[in-house]
């Protein structure tokens, strides 16, 4: 399996010698936040990573080929170019066969991250099921369910039904953990009202419920979740706001699909003076040291 996914030699070598490495997706970088921020985030990202003494494996598809670790001439060309996609895992056949580039969502970076043997990914927030009345819901919610990683990201989306998503979780057997939290972060926001199935304080913690995810022979993810960082949390009155606005205006336009997620996070950051934006930057810097965290502890398990 891993011979069809190209890794970098850091990343090969990395992962032969059991040392820490933790994921993160692409299509944040291309299709979830506005240039400059973009290519300065997912810079920013490796770079926590790494001072987190962990190797970051950006995860995207070049020329139709499934990459971990990407240099920075192509991480630049991810944030700057007009033409990559967002492919999910639906898109990874048609994306080899046509050699396409293209941006990875959590599930295909999952389903790729997974096969490359990395065991630790972080991004902001999950996908899940869409408001509204035709049933959207995120590949991200079934890759969950069948792939064996530690996830660690701020909740799903805000924009969603997150009560609706956090029901499916439940039922197609994800553990959602708190991580130093007992609700259910909601991205932007600290609460939601939803509970987390269990609280962990520190990185051994999360360590010890997912090893016995291995030894149980359990499929599933373990989600992490982990609060906006206080300072930058955005007021509930504000958010309730721009996101009823953001709902109507693609509603108005009829925007569906792939493109949906994408839109309402532009139109949010606008509507919000970037409050929400600042929001997404410092909550997805937080979760990529976590994860490194996280990932040390992994490694220091001898597992
Ligand atoms: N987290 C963010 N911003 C994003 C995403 C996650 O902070 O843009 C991306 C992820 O790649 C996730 C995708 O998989 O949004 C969900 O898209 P959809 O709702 O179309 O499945
Ligand atoms: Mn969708």
């Amino acid at each position: 399996m891993t011979a069809l996914i190209d890794l970098t030699d850091e990343l090969r070598s990395a992962l032969s010698a059991q040392a820490p490495v933790v994921a993160l997706e692409s299509t944040v970088i291309a299709h979830g936040l506005p240039r400059p921020q973009n290519l300065e985030t997912a810079r920013r990202l490796e770079t926590i990573v790494r001072e987190g003494g962990v190797l970051p494996a950006t995860v995207a598809m070049v020329a139709g080929k499934l990459r971990a670790g990407l240099s920075d001439s192509e991480l630049k060309a991810f944030a700057n170019d007009d033409d990559i996609k967002k492919l999910s895992v639906r898109d990874l056949a048609v994306g080899f066969a046509r050699q396409w580039n293209g941006a990875t969502t959590v599930a295909s970076t999952m389903w790729i991250a997974h096969r490359a043997g990395i065991r630790v990914f972080a991004t902001g927030g999950i996908g899940g099921m869409h408001r509204g009345e035709l049933p959207d819901v995120s590949a991200d919610l079934p890759e969950l369910a069948r792939t064996p990683m530690i996830v660690v990201c701020s909740g799903a989306k805000i924009v969603l039904d997150l009560p609706a998503t956090r029901e499916w979780l439940e039922t197609n057997g994800v553990t959602v953990v708190g991580f130093a939290c007992d609700e259910l972060p909601a991205f932007y926001s600290q609460s939601s009202g939803l509970q987390v199935d269990v609280r962990c304080d520190s990185p051994a913690e999360v360590v010890g419920i997912f090893k016995s995810q291995r030894a149980l022979g359990l499929q599933s993810a373990l989600l992490v979740t982990v609060p906006v960082p206080s300072e930058a949390e955005v007021d509930s009155s504000i958010l309730n706001e721009v996101i009823d606005e953001a709902l109507s205006q693609a509603a108005r336009e009829n925007i569906t699909g792939r493109e949906l997620t994408p839109f309402l996070l532009a139109r949010m950051s606008e509507r919000s003076a970037g409050a929400t934006l600042r929001a997404n930057i410092s909550l997805l810097e937080n979760n990529a040291k976590v994860a490194a965290q996280i990932a040390r502890a992994l490694c220091s398990t001898n597992c």
